[in-house]
């Protein structure tokens, strides 16, 4: 274990982030101050009595006075206070370089690091089940909600980190065996205020010191810098692992291994990730019959292009995980409809530009229905064929008089949900809830 004894320690974010961190420091008898600038932060009730907080704002005095700081990802490194401290050469970092320093002291352990604008829970729980269904001890954290910290208690062989722009900001002693981006769009812009460069520039640090870099074909911003032989490619149509011409079936090293039609998963973005997938276990030097066999019946995550109810000949898909444009563009594509396509747009877009998803708004068998905050901008995408409503129920209040036979109500919001939801989970939720309440009403 590495050694902070002796050093004054603040822990910034009483999240699950936070709280994993405080474990970590307790566990070595190093008791953390814990700074937090919400007046009433979640983790709160679950803090160590041991430990002194500071809630409202961040209390410099504290900050000024640690030789160590842990930022949690919600924090940005350019927030004033912090940016004073880094000045003054406090050292600041995150829970995955904590994470990093541990497990590159121990021998024969691999990270699998996953990262990407979308696609990464996905990517990542299912390289978990490749790896988990061969007996191989395995770990999943980071991003996909489980604190990589907290993975230190269990015995691992291989750990897959599903991990965030922010988190890569504050990590420096990543050593991958396996690292990918997925794909780059833009996302989180509220944080990058320098725009995509420097969305990409965080992002580009999981490579650094990755033996393999498993890299998307088709995007060429998610190859490394420095041109290198250990990259590995996937595409739609080239590189190592790509899809024949009519999508049927995954191909590795120019062999045809799986038919799509045997597959849970759907759509091309899905084949994406299996292609990535199949990769990352070939590096690990797993069989590939076994890895196979895994993607093969592999379901997919709820609220990602999910379809929660078919229904008197209506289909209703929850796609709520889509809280950007690059998402919404994903299931735009997948989308096959007979009907009338009822498209839910709205929330929180992050200051993104919501351009590139115009194009996909042209079919005239749609109409788009805009809630919540970003409503206003999002329904000038489509003028003629939008309606706007206060909220999600709202819009779905109008749609369920509407559907008819073949018609399909696509929620893919490109927007984070929290101007009006807990989360994704819930606003998700709130959608499969609706659609069967009108499709019971409707039955009788
Ligand atoms: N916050 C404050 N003041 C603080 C600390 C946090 O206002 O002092 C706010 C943040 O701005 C944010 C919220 O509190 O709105 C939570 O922030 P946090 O950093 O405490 O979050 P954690 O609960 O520790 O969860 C974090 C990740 N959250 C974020 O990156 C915002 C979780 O990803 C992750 O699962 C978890 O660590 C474990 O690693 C969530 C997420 O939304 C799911 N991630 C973004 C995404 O996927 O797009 C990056
Ligand atoms: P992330 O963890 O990066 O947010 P998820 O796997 O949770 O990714 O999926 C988030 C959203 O992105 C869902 O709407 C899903 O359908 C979509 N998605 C998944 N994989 C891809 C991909 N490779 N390209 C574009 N969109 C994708």
């Amino acid at each position: 274990m590495i050694r902070y004894q002796g050093k004054n320690v603040v822990i910034i974010g009483l999240g699950v982030t936070g709280l994993s961190c405080v474990d970590y420091f307790l566990a070595q008898n190093v008791i953390p101050k814990v700074i937090d600038t919400r007046l009433l932060p979640s983790g709160l009730e679950q803090l160590d009595q041991r430990v002194a907080y500071h809630l409202g704002d961040l209390n410099v005095d504290w900050l000024f006075d640690a030789d160590l700081i842990i930022v949690s990802p919600g924090i940005a490194l350019s927030t004033p206070e912090l940016k004073q401290a880094a000045d003054k050469g406090i050292e600041i970092i995150g829970d995955i370089e904590l994470f990093c320093r541990e497990v590159n002291q121990l021998p024969n352990k691999k990270i699998v690091a996953i990262t990407g604008a979308n696609g990464k829970t996905t990517v990542t729980t299912l390289v978990g089940e490749i790896v988990k269904s061969t007996g191989i001890k395995v770990g999943v954290g980071g991003n996909i909600g489980q604190p990589a910290l907290s993975l230190l208690a269990q015995d691992c062989d291989v750990y897959v980190l599903e991990l965030s722009s922010f988190q890569l900001e504050t990590t420096h002693s990543l050593h991958a065996t396996v690292a990918t981006i997925l794909n780059i769009s833009e996302d989180h812009m509220d944080r990058y205020p320098l725009g995509l460069k420097q969305y990409v520039e965080a992002k580009q640090r999981i490579y650094v010191n990755a033996k393999y870099c498993v890299v998307n074909h088709d995007d060429k911003l998610t190859f490394p810098k420095e041109k290198d032989s250990h990259n590995v490619l996937f595409g739609l149509h080239s590189g190592d692992y790509h899809l024949d011409d009519d999508y049927a079936h995954l191909i590795a090293q120019e062999k045809p291994v799986l038919s799509t039609n045997t597959m849970k998963l759907t759509g091309s973005h899905n084949y994406l990730n299996a292609l990535a997938a199949l990769a990352i276990a070939d590096k690990l030097s797993i069989s590939r019959q076994s890895s196979l066999a895994t993607i093969a019946n592999f379901h997919g995550l709820p609220h990602r292009f999910e379809l929660v109810l078919e229904q008197n000949g209506v289909k209703w898909i929850n796609d709520s995980k889509a809280t950007n444009v690059g998402s919404t563009e994903a299931a735009l594509k997948s989308v096959v409809c007979h009907g009338k396509l009822f498209l839910l747009l709205g929330g929180d877009g992050k200051s993104a530009d919501f351009s590139p998803l115009i194009p996909y708004l042209k079919n005239s068998h749609l109409e788009i229905f805009c809630f919540g905050r970003d409503r206003e901008l999002l329904a000038k995408l489509a003028p003629k064929i939008t309606t706007m409503t206060a909220t999600l129920a709202e819009a779905m209040q109008i749609i369920a008089q509407k559907v008819e036979v073949n018609d399909i109500v696509l929620l893919s919001p490109a927007c984070a949900s929290l101007d009006q939801f807990k989360n994704y989970i819930e606003r998700g939720n709130q959608f499969a809830l609706l659609a069967k309440q009108y499709a019971q009403r409707s039955e009788k």
